[in-house]
Formats: C-alpha cells, structure tokens, sequence
C-alpha cells in the first residue's frame, strides 16, 4: 500500500500495553485519513453513551495521505473523541511539528484508551514506544512543558501537550503545540487530561511509502510557487487571518457583546490594521510558505500570536477595545490551554447574565484585571471558574429559560466569530456544521455578502454543502491546511493529482466528495446513536439570532426568521439524504457503503 503506513498504534494506559494494528486497506480508501479515520475508528470502537472524561472513551490522533509531507500547508493533525463538550463527535485540526514526526515515525493514527494513574507523557522514537513518568511536568503551562521536553529531548521532535485547563477537565480544553498552535475546541485537552497523559512526543526518522515521489515533488514545487504567485499573498503575510475584523465589521457579523451585536465602533482597537504596526514576527506551522501566525508583544511585556477568532472573541464581543490585552488573554488562553472561541463566548455569556442579574457575582463589560483573573479561575476550576469552566450550554441550562436565550452555541460548542442575525446561510452553517458551532467546515459567509444576503435559498445551501465537502470532508481528511484554497485560490485540483501520486490510487473530485459525504453521514450517525434519536430543533442556529434583533450598524432590526431557516434545513437535509427529522435514510447508508450503520440505528429510531 502507497500513501498510508497501513499501521495504527494503539496505547492502552489502563494496562500499560502498546500494540501496532494493520488497518484493512479498504479503509483507507474509503475513509482517507484524518477526521475520515477518526470517526470510523470511533463509531466501531466506542461502547454508546459511556463518560467522555471516562477510560472508556478514546483519544485519536489522526493525520492524512498528505498530511506531514512537503507539500503546501502540510503540518497538520487531526485529533478525535467524544466530546466531553457536545458528548457527540469533537474534533480539530491542529498545526504542529507531530505531523511531520507522526509521518516519519511509520504511523497514521495514534489511538490512546484507558486512563494512567499517574500523570504520565508518551514518547515515540519510530517502533519505540513508552509511557513515560510525568509528575514533574503535571501543573506546567503548555510553553513550560514543552521547553521542558524539548531540553530533554532536543528540537528535532514534534510535540502535542495539554495545559492546566486540560488537567482540570475544563469541558473546552484543547491540545496545544509549539507554543501557540490549538486544537481540538470540543475539549478534546481534557479528554487528553483525563487519560493523565501531559504531552505526547514524536520522533520519526523513516520514509513514507509514496507511489510517485517524482509526480508528488513536482506538484510540491508548482504549488508552491502558485501560492508566492497570487495578488492576495503580499497582505496575506502582512494581516493573515486579522484582515477579518475589520471586514466583519464592515460586513455586520463582527461577534459583539456576547453576540447582540455585529457592529463595533471601538473595532480599529483590535484591527489588523494596528496589528501589523505592533507586530515583531510570524509564525506558521510545518511546510507553510504563508505563515500566518501574526505575534505582537502583549500588555505583559511578552510575545503573543494573533488570530482573528481569537482577537474577536476577546475583544469585541466582550467590548475590550485594547489589542495588547486582547493578545495577553489570547497567549494565557495558549498557555492554560484552553480554546479562545469557547472561552471568549463563556465570558461574553457570564458579562450578560451579571447584567441580567441571574447571577450573584458582578462582572462587567471589558473589565481586563476581573477578566484576566477569571481566565485563572476557569483553567483551574476554582469559584465563578468552575462555573465558566462548563461552557455556555451548561451553564445556560442551570440559569434557566432567560439565560438559554442568549447561550450562543450549537450543540453545546460555543459558536466561534460570526454574528448571523443578518446571514442566513452563515446560520444554517453553525446548524449543520458536524461538530457543533464551528466555521471550519463551511466559512459561508464569505460567499453570502456577495450574494442576495437575506436570501434564504437553494442556491445558498447548495454552497454550503460544496464547503463542507471541501473543506470538512476533504481538508479534514487528507488533514492540510484548507487556507491556501481559501485564502489564496490555490487550484483545487492540486489535492486529487497530489493523492494520487502519493496513494497510486486514480482519484477526482467525485471521488473524494463521495468519501466526505460518506464522512458526514457516518458523524451524524454517531450523533443519533449518543444522543438516542435526533430531532430538526438540534441542527438550530442560537435562540437570539430568531429572537433579538440587532440595534446597531447598517441591518439595525434584523433578525432570522424561523420558518423560512425551516424550509433551508429541509433543502439541506435532502440534499444529504436525510429525513425531516435530519436523520439519514436507508437508501444513502447503503449508496455510501453505511450498511452497518442501519441496524444500529433502526434500534434507534424509525429508519426511513
Ligand atoms: C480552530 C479555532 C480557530 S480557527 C482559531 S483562530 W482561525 C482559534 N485559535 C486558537 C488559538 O490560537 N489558541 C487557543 N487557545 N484557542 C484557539 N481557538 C480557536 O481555534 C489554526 C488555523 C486557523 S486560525 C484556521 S481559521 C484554519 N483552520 C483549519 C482547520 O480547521 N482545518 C484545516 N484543514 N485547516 C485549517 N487551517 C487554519 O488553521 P480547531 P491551529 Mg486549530 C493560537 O484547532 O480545534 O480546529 O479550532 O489549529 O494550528 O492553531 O491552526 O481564524
Ligand atoms: Fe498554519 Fe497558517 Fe500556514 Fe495554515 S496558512 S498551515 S494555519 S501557518
């Protein structure tokens, strides 16, 4: 076989035991890699409704055909569970040095279960595998373990660590590498810190099995040279993702005061205007010629790295005009270990219901010194944090009916930073999106302010359903950065010819849509099966985009209408061959080769 290393290794922590698994090939070929992986591995592995945060659930590390090869934006992992967050499928896709290792080292997942006793890290040198004592490293922030693992280690590895939020099971905690890289926002860290497990590290040194090494070298080059190419890369470098704040504020979906608003006349405080003014370096991840890591030196006088979800979820929506403070919740956030968007919404939900008076603690708008101690109390459970440390589904559900209207999630993941009172489309996205409220599967938005913006129509969903092939199904599951297709425009066409010529296998766009469709429907489906049944009211936008209009900007007055989202949603689900209620039928499970799904979910609900 070309292109996979065929080879899991499977580390089960309960029993100290280390074993290497040879894969069917079919699987490959019909999952890809990545999330594609992950969620069969899942879906045949894990025993229904067991504790996310118990030995029982799984931890998957997951790369790609082309996933830490030298080819563009390559330096990616996927990393998988159930999410302790949603309890449905969670994952995210990590920058890191661990892909590239992961790559050399001869596997192409890593499959953690069990639970250590003590905190332990895993060290993997090729077929040489240990779970190694971490006492010493357990309480570290994420950039003092890894300092700590490369003196031990040397630079030469690739590292993946969890901070205090993952050791304290904060339900958003997130894997974090090479100090301001972050994955996995469905708490797939304290998934990590539930198995005791500090860090993981890699190093690899063999060569993967390619089928045309000569074809793939020469696709490597010519994309390479087509990214330095394009019109947009000079700003690129320049503002990466922070160009966004201030086209979200033109565009009225900038998140503002816990999503009330998506307009913000402090936004230029936090722009990437001012950004590249501040700014004293760029960082990437592995093989990327488009660094987009922009650091500036935080209100602590250190170095902090800047995106733009970050920057919107600490700055306007919980109204901090002040980019260096903004930058030194984003870096404490990097160093607990815990995910900005989730953690940014958490804060924006506590502010509002202080406001409301539903809670007996005053926290104010924007009030930094509270803020920054917060953030503490959050990563390490202790009084309001403990509170915050829940996630906004939760903690609205303890509130009750008033604070569910302004819980600005879906499916229990905090939506991350687009306000879509006045986007349709961007709303049904976050519906539909496979893991909760995440833009990563269909940035719709983009396309929607070009196109009839409150339009709620088939054009808009069939869109939607093309991102979320590309992107969640395809970028997912080769495990690459999508940004240079994104951003930049690079040919789409490069990814069929690179995983030919690294699998020897002939794929086409068609090819790879069928495997993603059969990737989505296989998440839904263990959805249906942790959750016992399904229902259309599941795959719901927040109850304020319906309910509150926006007061400010130029759609003052709007809001989402619930009837017309309805006849969207069904467009949706028959575009995906699911049923009214969102559940897939009979006859997709088998067009897509889920035959064994069928009879677990008939047990379930009535299959159609
Ligand atoms: C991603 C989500 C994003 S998406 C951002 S900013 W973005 C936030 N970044 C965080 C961070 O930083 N620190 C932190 N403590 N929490 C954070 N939470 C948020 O996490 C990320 C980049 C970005 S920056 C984006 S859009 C693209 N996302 C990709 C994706 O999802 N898939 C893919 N194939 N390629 C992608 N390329 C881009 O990668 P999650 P990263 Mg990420 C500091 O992890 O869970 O998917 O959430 O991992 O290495 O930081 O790369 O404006
Ligand atoms: Fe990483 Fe940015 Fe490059 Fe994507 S574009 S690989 S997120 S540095």
């Amino acid at each position: 076989m070309y292109g996979w290393w065929g080879k899991v290794l499977r580390i089960d922590l309960s029993r100290r035991k280390i074993v290497v698994q040879q894969l069917d090939p079919s699987i490959y070929v019909n999952y890809i890699g990545g999330r594609g992986l992950a969620v069969k591995l899942l879906w045949d592995e894990l025993v229904p409704g067991i504790d996310p945060l118990s030995p029982y659930n799984k931890l998957i590390i997951a790369g790609g055909p082309l996933s830490g090869l030298p080819l563009p934006s390559s330096g990616k992992l996927v990393v998988a569970s159930k999410s302790p967050l949603t309890l449905g499928y969670g994952d995210g896709n990590i920058g890191t040095m661990a892909s590239v290792h992961l790559k050399k080292a001869g596997y192409d997942a890593i499959v953690i279960e069990g639970a250590a006793k003590k905190p332990v890290y895993i060290y993997i040198e090729n077929d040489k595998v240990e779970i190694r004592d971490a006492e010493d490293l357990w309480g570290r922030d994420t950039f003092s373990t890894e300092d700590k693992l490369v003196r031990e280690h040397g630079k030469n590895v690739g590292i993946l660590e969890i901070g205090p939020a993952g050791e304290h099971l904060v339900r958003y905690a997130t894997i974090v590498s090479m100090k301001g890289r972050s994955g996995g926002r469905p708490g797939i860290g304290a998934v990590m810190g539930s198995k005791k497990i500090k860090a993981i590290v890699i190093k690899g040194s063999l060569e993967p099995p390619l089928a045309d090494k000569n074809k793939l070298r020469e696709l490597s080059e010519e994309s390479y040279k087509e990214i330095l190419s394009k019109e947009n890369y000079d700003f690129w470098i320049r503002q990466g993702t922070m160009a966004t704040i201030v086209w979200s504020n033109e565009n009225s979906v900038l998140p503002t005061m816990n999503f009330r608003e998506g307009v913000w006349e402090y936004f230029e405080t936090i722009s990437g205007d001012l950004m590249e003014k501040l700014k004293v370096e760029r960082r990437g991840c592995p093989y990327c010629n488009m660094q987009c890591g922009n650091v500036i030196i935080d209100d602590m006088g250190e170095k902090s790295e800047l995106d733009y979800e970050n920057v919107a979820m600490l700055g306007s929506n919980i109204l901090l005009p002040d980019l260096r403070k903004v930058a030194e919740l984003n870096k404490l956030a990097d160093k607990l270990g815990i995910d900005t968007i989730s953690l940014g919404n958490s804060l924006g939900f506590i502010m509002e219901a202080s406001e409301k008076g539903l809670i007996r603690e005053k926290v104010e708008w924007g009030d930094y010194k509270e803020v920054r101690e917060l953030v503490k109390d959050t990563a390490y459970r202790r009084g309001l944090g403990a509170f915050i440390a829940e996630g906004v589904w939760r903690m609205s559900l303890s509130l009750g009916k008033e604070a569910m209207e302004f819980a600005i999630h879906v499916k229990g993941l905090e939506v991350s930073a687009y306000n879509c009172h006045a986007a349709p489309g961007m709303a049904l996205a976050f519906g539909t999106s496979p893991i909760g409220a995440h833009h990563k599967d269909a940035w719709l938005i983009g396309l929607e302010v070009k196109m009839d913006r409150f339009a709620y129509n088939r054009e808009k969903v069939e869109k939607l359903v093309f991102l979320q092939r590309v992107r969640g199904g395809m970028f997912e599951s080769l495990t690459t950065c999508r940004l240079p297709w994104v951003e930049l425009g690079l040919n789409l066409d490069y990814y069929p010819r690179m995983l030919t010529a690294a699998t020897g296998i002939e794929w086409n766009m068609d090819k790879i849509f069928e495997v993603a469709d059969r990737i989505y429907t296989l998440i839904r489906s263990f959805w249906i099966r942790e959750y016992q049944g399904w229902s259309r009211e599941m795959d719901y936008p927040p109850i304020r985009w319906f309910k509150h209009p926006l007061t400010k900007g130029p759609f003052a007055g709007k809001k989402l209408d619930i009837s017309k989202y309805n006849v969207m949603l069904d467009m949706y689900y028959e575009m995906r061959g699911w049923d009214k209620n969102g559940v897939p039928t009979k006859e997709t499970l088998k067009k897509l080769g889920l035959e064994y799904v069928i009879s677990v979910l008939e047990k379930i609900v009535e299959l159609r």
